[in-house]
Formats: structure tokens, C-alpha cells, sequence
């Protein structure tokens, strides 16, 4: 078998390391350019650019692949989410009466966030109880769940308004609007684009589960989100509520449609933007609401992403991880010169202390991530054997996944 020599081999290997710590070199150089010029646009134009509430984050709960919650009304599928994730109402303020105790007699409600590793979407269970359900209006007068979302947390007023459009708010250049351009073809511009707002309606009876209060309205059908209400009062009359959903967060929605928006990418450890309001109608007859209890301690947060609150889309509990099990991905790094580069992604409680691949090619190596010169064209059945310091192993073969011409 032609076998490249030990020795040419290493030199390959460091050329592609190294190149790639030159691109990674003038690529983080480019990128501090880019953020140093940003943070200075955006000290500039803001001075309330952190999110609100910088004392507490809250957690995002990640459910594994086999325990997606199915959108129901029944909770149960929450059972495994840990205490420590649960959002009561003692985190929230009546933004019109701030000192106001919190009556449970009243309105009492508990809140979950979950997310999906590989699925850009966001999962709430919403509990709650009210002595007065309002719901028997056609109009915006309903008890309603309010959730702001800022899936890449870049900040900035998403409603166009005058609570919000300030120049104290968004900064001297873009407070005034540009006369050419009228409010409501910029409407179409800022509502909802960057960061979104959705007025569910606690429950819907007649009535869509939700105002998307974006350009794009869009956003709130299926599939590109998911709701379930069940409850058994009247309105006006007292009860629970359990509302379990998803919506997906945007980078970019706009009125056109879902064929050119650009979805929230949803990593491990990201912090995103996230807020909550629940706005408590307690007579159908009164206009006024009794209740406006915010997550966010600044009421415009329903318009502004960076008055949201800081959310972490965390790992997956120890207790829903393996003992341990091998996982990988690979990435062709050269397809002229067969030059893979292969990623240890294994999981699991116990600490990985070895690896060893089988590339398919009769080479081998016990780097956690190797990068590897294939000889020859081929489709490769490549092996991954990860053994933890207490002796457990785990193996993950692919066959026919390293595809070289
Ligand atoms: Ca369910
Ligand atoms: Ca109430
Ligand atoms: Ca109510």
C-alpha cells in the first residue's frame, strides 16, 4: 500500500494548520476592525445597549432529541425540566404600579423556556391562574401572554413608535425620520424585523392564537410555530390555563415572506434576548387592564431588544446525559487534495481521556481532532473508539459518510 511517508505527512498536516491559523490570524483581525467600529457606532448612537436586568439570567431548558414536547396543552412532557428553570411571578413588576404586591388570588403564573439543540425554535410552557379570564372581545381587550424575542441579542428598537423611536432611545441620526420615506413604508422596514413580538391571546377563543406584532405576520403560522391552549371556564369566570408553544427567532423577517428570512441560529451556551409581559384584563366592560406585569424592569421592552432580558440556551442536564457516546463530524477542508479535518463531538457524563480513529484508508491517529490526507478517491467506513479514564468505551462508525473524488 503506498503510504504517505510519516514524515511528509506531518509537514501536510502543519501547512493546513497553519494556513488555517493565518486565515483564523487575519480573519480575527478583520473581525476586531469590524467590532471596534461597531462598538464605537454603537456608542455613538446608545448609551443602553446592555440588556436589562444584568444580575440574573435566565435559562433556557434543553430537552433531547427523543423528549420534544408535542404541542398538546398537556404539560406532562415538562415533567423532566428541573425547579431551577421555572419563572414565577415574583420575577415579574406591575409596570403601572411598581411597588404593587403580587396577589396569586389575582393572577398567579409560572413560565418554562425550552429549546432544541439543531432546532431554531423556542418552547414555552405558560401556566397561569386568573380570577377573571377576559376573553369574549374580537379586539386586542384579552388577557395575553407577551413574549419579545432577540434571537442573535443585537439590541436595537424593533416598533417603530414614539415611546420608543426617542433620540434618547435610538440616537440623534435616527430619530427623525427621512421625509422621503414615509412612516409606514419604514414600518415595513423596522416592525418586528431584527426581533420579534407576539400578543398571545390567553386564551383565543374566535379568534387567532396570536397577534404577530410584526411587518411579518407571517411568522406566527405553522411551520413556523405552534400553540395549544386548554382551559375549561367562561369568560369572566375564574380558572387555570396551561398554553404550551414555539415560535422561531429571526435575524431577519420581513413582510415578503419566509423565503428570505433568515432564521435565529440556536447554539449551546448562546445568549439571546428574551422577555416576557402579561397583561391582566379583569372586567370586559373596562378598557383599562389591572395588571401589566413585566419580565423586563423597562416597560418600552416590548419594542426595544436591548430592554430584554439576557437568557442562556444551556447544555443538556447530566441527569439526560450517557454514561458516554462517541460522536464526530468531519469537514473536507481541501477536496483537491483529499484533506478531511475531524471534529470529536462525544457527550456524556464520564470525561473522555482517548481516541482512536480508523480512518478507513488503513491510517490511524489518537488526536481528539485529526486532520487527515486521504491517498486515494473513495467512499471510507471511518471509525471513532473513545474510551473514558474510568474505562468505559463508546463507538461510533460512519459508513460511506467520507466521500473523496
Ligand atoms: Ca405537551
Ligand atoms: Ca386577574
Ligand atoms: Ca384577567
Amino acid at each position: 500500500m503506498n503510504r504517505p511517508k510519516p514524515a511528509e505527512s506531518r509537514r501536510l498536516n502543519l501547512n493546513v494548520k497553519r494556513s488555517a491559523l493565518n486565515v483564523e490570524r487575519s480573519a480575527s483581525r478583520g473581525f476586531f476592525r469590524f467590532t471596534a467600529r461597531l462598538v464605537f457606532a454603537a456608542l455613538a448612537v446608545s448609551s443602553l445597549r446592555a440588556l436589562d436586568r444584568p444580575e440574573v439570567t435566565f435559562k433556557v431548558f434543553q430537552f433531547p432529541h427523543d423528549k420534544i414536547p408535542r404541542i398538546d396543552g398537556d404539560p406532562s412532557d415538562w415533567d423532566l425540566v428541573p425547579a431551577s428553570y421555572a419563572i414565577g411571578l415574583d420575577q415579574f413588576v406591575d409596570d403601572g404600579k411598581p411597588n404593587r404586591a403580587r396577589d396569586p388570588q389575582n393572577l398567579d403564573v409560572k413560565l418554562r423556556v425550552g429549546w432544541i439543540k439543531s432546532l431554531n425554535r423556542l418552547y414555552v410552557l405558560y401556566e397561569a391562574y386568573d380570577n377573571y379570564w377576559d376573553f369574549g372581545r374580537p379586539d386586542l381587550h384579552n388577557d395575553t401572554l407577551e413574549i419579545m424575542v432577540d434571537g442573535d441579542a443585537s439590541g436595537g428598537a424593533f416598533v417603530p413608535g414614539s415611546r420608543v423611536w426617542t433620540e434618547e432611545k435610538v440616537g440623534k441620526p435616527t430619530a427623525a425620520p427621512d421625509s422621503r420615506i414615509s412612516a409606514d413604508a419604514a414600518r415595513w422596514a423596522i416592525h418586528g424585523v431584527h426581533a420579534q413580538n407576539y400578543h398571545i391571546f390567553t386564551p383565543a377563543a374566535s379568534k387567532d392564537w396570536c397577534m404577530a406584532w410584526n411587518a411579518a405576520t407571517w411568522t406566527k403560522e405553522f411551520p413556523h410555530a405552534n400553540a395549544k391552549c386548554r382551559y375549561d371556564f367562561k369568560p369572566g369566570q375564574p380558572g387555570k390555563l396551561t398554553l404550551e408553544f414555539w415560535i422561531t427567532p429571526y435575524d431577519y423577517a420581513g413582510p415578503e415572506g419566509p423565503a428570505r428570512a433568515v432564521e435565529s441560529v440556536l447554539r449551546e451556551n448562546k445568549i439571546i434576548g428574551l422577555s416576557f409581559i402579561v397583561i391582566d384584563y379583569d372586567d370586559e366592560k373596562k378598557n383599562a387592564n389591572n395588571g401589566f406585569w413585566t419580565l423586563s424592569r423597562v416597560r418600552t421592552s416590548h419594542s426595544h431588544a436591548s430592554e430584554l432580558c439576557a437568557f442562556k440556551l444551556m447544555p443538556l442536564e447530566p441527569a439526560l446525559l450517557p454514561a458516554l457516546e462517541a460522536r464526530w463530524s468531519f469537514s473536507v477542508v481541501d477536496h483537491d487534495r483529499r484533506v478531511v479535518a475531524f471534529t470529536d463531538e462525544t457527550i456524556g457524563t464520564a470525561k473522555p481521556a482517548a481516541w482512536k480513529w480508523d480512518f478507513g484508508d488503513g491510517e490511524t491517529s489518537t488526536e481528539q481532532h485529526p486532520i487527515h490526507t486521504f491517498k486515494k478517491p473513495g467512499n471510507y467506513v471511518t471509525i471513532l473508539d473513545v474510551t473514558a479514564a474510568a474505562g468505559t468505551t463508546s463507538r461510533r462508525s460512519k459508513v460511506w459518510d467520507v466521500q473523496l473524488r
